[in-house]
C-alpha cells in the first residue's frame, strides 16, 4: 500500500511538472513547482523534517513559517515540522535585532542548515534565498551564502491616483483598495509584499508624484496605516508623495512658503500625526516646480530650502525626503537636457542629511537609451538616489517584450569619472543610499500585463540589492523560476530577453535619437509633432542636410556637465559611441559612420535591424512552445505579433518622415514602407490608459 501511495504521488508530481496548460502568471517567480526527482525530494524532506524558528521573530517569524509552509507543501507535498529546541533541528532560523543582511550555512558533516539574519527581516530574506536555491534545483549540502544589500532604500514608486487609476500604468488599476482599507487587507496585498520581500524591495511610495494633497488627510492616513501594518512583517515601509501646496489645500493656510513658520509648523504637526499612526513611516517623495507642480520656487525659495523644511519635520521620527531632480524649463529655446543639472548642481552640499535627491537615470525622461544623468557624480556632498522607470512608458507600454535588466545595469555600471567610479558607486556613497523604480504593476491577473514585464520588476529588485549582478544571470534565474527549466529553452529565451532592449532602441530611437514618440500616449512614433509648447523638432532638429542636436562645448554644452574624461568621450566625435551620436552631435546625412555606411544608411539599417530582431524573437518564442504552458505561450506570441506591427510602424513612420528632409530614399535592398507618410501621420492614437490626459 505504501509503495502504491508513493507511486501515485510520483505520478501526480510528474504530471504536474509538465508544462501546465493554464498558468495565469499570478504566482510570479514564487511558483514552487513540484520537485520531480525523487532523490531531491527526499533530500529536501529530510532537511525540513525539523525546523526551528526563533520564537521572538514576531510577525516576520510568522511570515517565514507561512512561506516555508506554502513552498514545501507545493514542492514536496509535505509541511515542515517545527521544533521548539535548536538542538533538535535540521534547519535553524534565528536572527539578531535588526538589519537586512544574512547568512545561510550548511554545517559540514551534518544535515543541518543554519540561517542567521542580522534582524528578523534578514532572516526572512534568507528564507527566500534558501527557497530560491531549492527552486533552482540545488542541494542544500554545501551552502555558504552571506549577503547584505549594497543600497539601503530599495523602493517602488507607484504612480497610483487616489481614484484607482495609474498614471503611465499599463496593467490595470491600482491594487490599493482604499475604500475598504484599513479593515480589509486583500490577500493580494500580502502577495505583493511577499514578491517584493523575495527580491529585497523594502519600500513603497503608494501614490502618484503628481500628488493629491488629500492623501495627507487623516481619512487617508488611517487607510495607509492598514497597508503599513500589513507590510511591516515583510520589511516594507510605506512612503507618501507630498504635494507642496498641501498646507494651503488641506491646511487652510494662505501660503506654502517654506520659510513661513506657520507652514513649517503645519508640516511638523502633519509628520507627528503620521508617525503616531505609522511609527516606521518611510518619508515623503516630492515632485516640486516640475511640470506645473507647486514648489518652493513659487515663493522665491530654492529646492534645498523646500526639501529641508520637510526634512526637518520628518527628522525627529527618522523619516527621509526623496526630492526629485526631474525639472526642466518650459522654454523651447532652452535645451531641456541641461536643465536639471543647472538647477541642482549649485545646491550641492545644501541639503539636510535626511534628504535624497532622486534623479532619473538619464537627463531627458525615460527614453529607451540615455547616457547617465550627469548629476550622478556631479553632487559629491549630496545623497543622490536613482529613479528608474519599470513601467514601459516609452518602450511599448505593456505590449512589448523589453527586458529592462540590461538598461538598469548599463546605467548602474556607467563610469562617471574615467576612474571606474560607477553610477552604482555614487549611489552607494551617499549618506543614504537609495534606488527607486516606477512600478509597472496593477490589477491585471499577472500583475504586469505583459508576462515578461514581471522580469523587469524582478530585475529591478535584484539589481537594487546588488547593482553589480549580471543582468543575463538574473534573466536566466527569472526564466527558470517563472517559465521553464528546460535548458535549451532557457538559453533561447534568455538570448531573446537580452536582445530585446537593443531591439526597442533600434526600432524606436537608434543612434541617440530621443523624444520622438507620440506626444500624449508616448507610444508609437510622432517625430512630426509640433505645437507651440512641445515640438519633437527640438529633439531631432531634422533639416535637409543634417540631423541631431549639437550638445557639445560648441553647442548647448550638455557634455560640459560630465566630468573629464567622460566629457571628452561624448564631446569628441571620434570618441563618442554610436549609440549616443545624435544625442550629442549634429551631423550631415552623408557623415561616414564607423560601419562604413553613411549616417542616413545607418539609420535605415538600424531601424530595420530592430524589426528583424523582433522577427527573430517571434521565431525563437515558437521554438520553446513545448516547454511553456499554453496560456502564457499564446499570450506572449500574440503580444510579439503586436510588437512586430508596432516596430514596423515606428520604422516606416520615422524613416519616411526623416527622408522627407534627407531625400535619399530607402535603399532598394531594404523593405519599402507599405504606406505613405501621410498615412502614418494620420494614425489615431488610442486613449491613454492612465487617465492623465483625459
Ligand atoms: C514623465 C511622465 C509623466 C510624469 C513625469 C514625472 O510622462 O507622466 O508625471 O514624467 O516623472 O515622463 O514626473
Amino acid at each position: 500500500m505504501k509503495r502504491f501511495i508513493e507511486l501515485f504521488i510520483l505520478a501526480l508530481l510528474c504530471f504536474a511538472s509538465l508544462p501546465a496548460s493554464a498558468e495565469n502568471g499570478y504566482d510570479l517567480w514564487l511558483r514552487y513547482r513540484p520537485v520531480e526527482k525523487k532523490s531531491l525530494r527526499n533530500h529536501y524532506a529530510s532537511r525540513f523534517s525539523k525546523v526551528y524558528v526563533q520564537d521572538d521573530l514576531g510577525a516576520t517569524g510568522d511570515a517565514i513559517k507561512d512561506e516555508l509552509d506554502r513552498a514545501l507543501y507545493s514542492m514536496i507535498g509535505k509541511h515542515p515540522e517545527y521544533v521548539a529546541e535548536k538542538k533538535d533541528a535540521k534547519l535553524i532560523i534565528s536572527s539578531g535585532d535588526s538589519g537586512e543582511g544574512f547568512s545561510i550555512k550548511s554545517k559540514p558533516g551534518t544535515q543541518v542548515t543554519e540561517i542567521i539574519g542580522e534582524g528578523p527581516v534578514g532572516a526572512l530574506y534568507a528564507t527566500y534565498a534558501l527557497l530560491h536555491e531549492m527552486q533552482m534545483g540545488k542541494l542544500l549540502d554545501n551552502l555558504d551564502i552571506e549577503r547584505r544589500p549594497e543600497i539601503s532604500r530599495r523602493v517602488l514608486n507607484h504612480w497610483d491616483n487616489l481614484n484607482g487609476t495609474i498614471e503611465r500604468g499599463y496593467a490595470g488599476y491600482s491594487l490599493w483598495n482604499w475604500e475598504r482599507l484599513p479593515h480589509d487587507i486583500d490577500p493580494r496585498l500580502i502577495d505583493y509584499a511577499r514578491a517584493n520581500a523575495s527580491i529585497g524591495i523594502n519600500g513603497a511610495v503608494v501614490n502618484n508624484v503628481n500628488a493629491s494633497a488629500r492623501s495627507l488627510d487623516r481619512d487617508w492616513l488611517v487607510r495607509l496605516k492598514g497597508l503599513a501594518d500589513a507590510w511591516r512583517p515583510y520589511g516594507i515601509k510605506v512612503y507618501l508623495t507630498a504635494k507642496f501646496s498641501a498646507p494651503i489645500e488641506i491646511g487652510g493656510l494662505a501660503t506654502a512658503d517654506p520659510k513661513d513658520p506657520a507652514v513649517a509648523e503645519w508640516w511638523k504637526k502633519k509628520a507627528d500625526e503620521i508617525y503616531t499612526l505609522i511609527p516606521d513611516f518611510g518619508g515623503f517623495l516630492v515632485k516640486a516646480n516640475s511640470e506645473g507642480q507647486p514648489g518652493p520656487q513659487d515663493y522665491g525659495r530654492t529646492h534645498a530650502e523646500g526639501a529641508n523644511m520637510l526634512a526637518e519635520a520628518l527628522e525627529p521620527h527618522g523619516g527621509i525626503v526623496f526630492w526629485r531632480a526631474f525639472v526642466y524649463r518650459n522654454d523651447r529655446n532652452h535645451d531641456r537636457i541641461v536643465s536639471s543639472y543647472e538647477e541642482f548642481h549649485p545646491l550641492d552640499g545644501k541639503f539636510n542629511d535626511n534628504v535624497v535627491l532622486q534623479v532619473k537615470n538619464g537627463p531627458i525622461d525615460f527614453q529607451p537609451r540615455e547616457p547617465f544623468h550627469p548629476l550622478f557624480g556631479g553632487m559629491d556632498q549630496t545623497s543622490v538616489g536613482m529613479e528608474f522607470q519599470i513601467t514601459q512608458e516609452n518602450l511599448g507600454h505593456a505590449g512589448h517584450l523589453v527586458y529592462l535588466g540590461k538598461l538598469f545595469s548599463e546605467v548602474l555600471l556607467s563610469d562617471t569619472d574615467g576612474n571606474g567610479r560607477s553610477v552604482a558607486d555614487v549611489l552607494k556613497s551617499g549618506k543614504i543610499s537609495a534606488i527607486a523604480g516606477v512600478s509597472n504593476i496593477g490589477s491585471e491577473i499577472n500583475w504586469t500585463g505583459h508576462p515578461f514585464g514581471q522580469a523587469n520588476w524582478y530585475s529591478f529588485g535584484r539589481l537594487s540589492w546588488n547593482p553589480e549582478e549580471s543582468p543575463e544571470d538574473i534573466a536566466e534565474e527569472w526564466i527558470r523560476l517563472t517559465l521553464t527549466d528546460d535548458d535549451q529553452s532557457v538559453k533561447t529565451i534568455k538570448d531573446m530577453m537580452v536582445m530585446s532592449r537593443e531591439a526597442v532602441v533600434n526600432y524606436e530611437m537608434p543612434l541617440g535619437l530621443n523624444h520622438i514618440m507620440n506626444y500624449a500616449t508616448h507610444n508609437g512614433p510622432e517625430p512630426w509633432h509640433h505645437d507651440p509648447v512641445w515640438s519633437a523638432y527640438d529633439y531631432h532638429k531634422v533639416s535637409c542636410d543634417s540631423i541631431g542636436v549639437d550638445r557639445t562645448l560648441r553647442g548647448t554644452r550638455a557634455t560640459a556637465q560630465y566630468k573629464q574624461p567622460i566629457c571628452d568621450k561624448f564631446d569628441d566625435l571620434s570618441l563618442c559611441p554610436d549609440e549616443y551620436l545624435l544625442w550629442f552631435h549634429r551631423l550631415p546625412w552623408d557623415y561616414k559612420m564607423r560601419s562604413g555606411r553613411t549616417l542616413w544608411h545607418e539609420l535605415v539599417y538600424k531601424y530595420n535591424e530592430g524589426v528583424n530582431q523582433v522577427e527573430s524573437m517571434i521565431s525563437d518564442w515558437d521554438k520553446v512552445s513545448a516547454h511553456i504552458d499554453k496560456d502564457r505561450h499564446k499570450r506572449v506570441a500574440a503580444l510579439l505579433r503586436l510588437q512586430l506591427e508596432e516596430a514596423k510602424w515606428w520604422r516606416d513612420g520615422c524613416l519616411l518622415f526623416f527622408d522627407s528632409y534627407a531625400r535619399k530614399g530607402i535603399p532598394t535592398d531594404y523593405p519599402q514602407p507599405q504606406h505613405s507618410l501621410d498615412y502614418y501621420k494620420s494614425i489615431p492614437f488610442p486613449y491613454d490608459w492612465d487617465g492623465y490626459y483625459k
